[in-house]
């Protein structure tokens, strides 16, 4: 009898001196642990504060600096990033998660982070491999020297408006995707030709991939387009492109951007009023595509209002 319990014993531990770790006790817990509160635990273990010194007593907030532990002057309860400093609050999506700590802060909802590498889901172009990151988001609530603007008061009211310009946002990316939302519309009905435009530029190499929603009364080119610039033969080569009638259409707008030096492809896919695209380079060319270096963003013959632009990049 004595050998079938030894073997039992080793073969599915069938004798327990003391409850095991994370299972009720009365006293008793097996060694290295204690019973707290019923539940065996690691020693040590304390329970925790079942009324924390910070809570609200009678809705009057405790003299507590840990209600603010992000030292942006907005107390926890009503701060939109807890644990991020962020005295301006600004909420773009308006999820009431402010833009600092939000994983997609131009799209409301979609905040999943499968991967949790704090691109959400819906922004992030691998949303099960963690290689992404936040360089930017520029959400316009105030000049930034991390921009080139062509004139001064382009950005005021929380947009940055364009007209007949373009914009230089100085950071760069060897694979980036960008976005960038806002309202766009013609501003002179005699123009024959009217344009929006993203332009990642390098300082190694002046060949240009770029994006543009573009269309000539004149002319069969009317689309949106990606478009490649060898500036050795000074040609203009057209990769793909989503026809629209013209003149370029008005009203809210957003473009995913995706350009990569690594891959060697660009991409994008967005709308310009009721029309959508998705157009997409394919396989590599000859023309290699550069690291971007900074990014320019352009209307023409349009005023774009722009609410939002961001940057994220993926590492190799
Ligand atoms: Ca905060
Ligand atoms: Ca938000
Ligand atoms: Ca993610």
């Amino acid at each position: 009898v004595r050998g079938w319990c030894v073997l039992a014993i080793a073969l599915a531990g069938c004798f327990q001196p003391s409850p095991p770790r994370g299972l009720a006790c009365e006293t008793e817990c097996p060694n290295g642990e204690t019973c707290v509160d019923g539940l065996c635990h690691p020693e040590g273990y304390t329970a925790p504060d079942a009324d924390p010194v910070d809570a609200p007593v009678d809705g009057v907030l405790a003299p507590d600096a840990n209600l603010d532990p992000d030292n942006d002057g907005i107390l926890t309860p009503d701060d939109n990033c807890p644990s991020v400093t962020n005295q301006n609050q600004h909420d773009e999506d308006g999820d009431k998660f402010g833009d600092a700590c939000d994983p997609c802060p131009m799209l409301f909802g979609g905040d999943e982070d499968t991967d949790s590498d704090g691109v959400g889901d819906a922004c992030d172009p691998q949303p099960a491999v963690a290689k992404q990151h936040w360089v930017v988001f520029e959400p316009f609530t105030s000049a930034s020297t991390m921009w080139n603007y062509p004139t001064t008061g382009v950005v005021a009211n929380d947009v940055m408006t364009l007209t007949g310009q373009t914009a230089q946002l100085k950071i760069g990316a060897k694979s980036a995707r960008i976005f960038v939302g806002g309202t766009i519309t013609n501003v002179s009905s005699s123009a024959t030709s009217h344009q929006f435009g993203i332009w990642p530029d390098s300082t190694t190499s002046t060949n240009q991939y770029y994006f543009e929603a573009f269309d000539k009364t004149e002319g069969p080119e009317n689309g949106f387009r990606l478009m490649a610039f060898d500036s050795v033969a000074s040609n203009y080569i057209k990769l793909d492109e989503v026809l629209y009638v013209p003149p370029l259409p008005n009203g809210a707008f957003a473009v995913q951007y995706d350009y990569s030096s690594v891959q060697q492809n660009v991409s994008a896919t967005g709308k310009f009023g009721s029309q959508t695209f998705t157009i997409s380079s394919g396989a590599a060319m000859d023309l290699a595509i550069p690291e971007a270096t900074s990014i320019s963003f352009g209307a023409y013959s349009a005023k774009a209002t722009i609410q939002y632009v961001a940057v994220l990049e993926s590492v190799p």
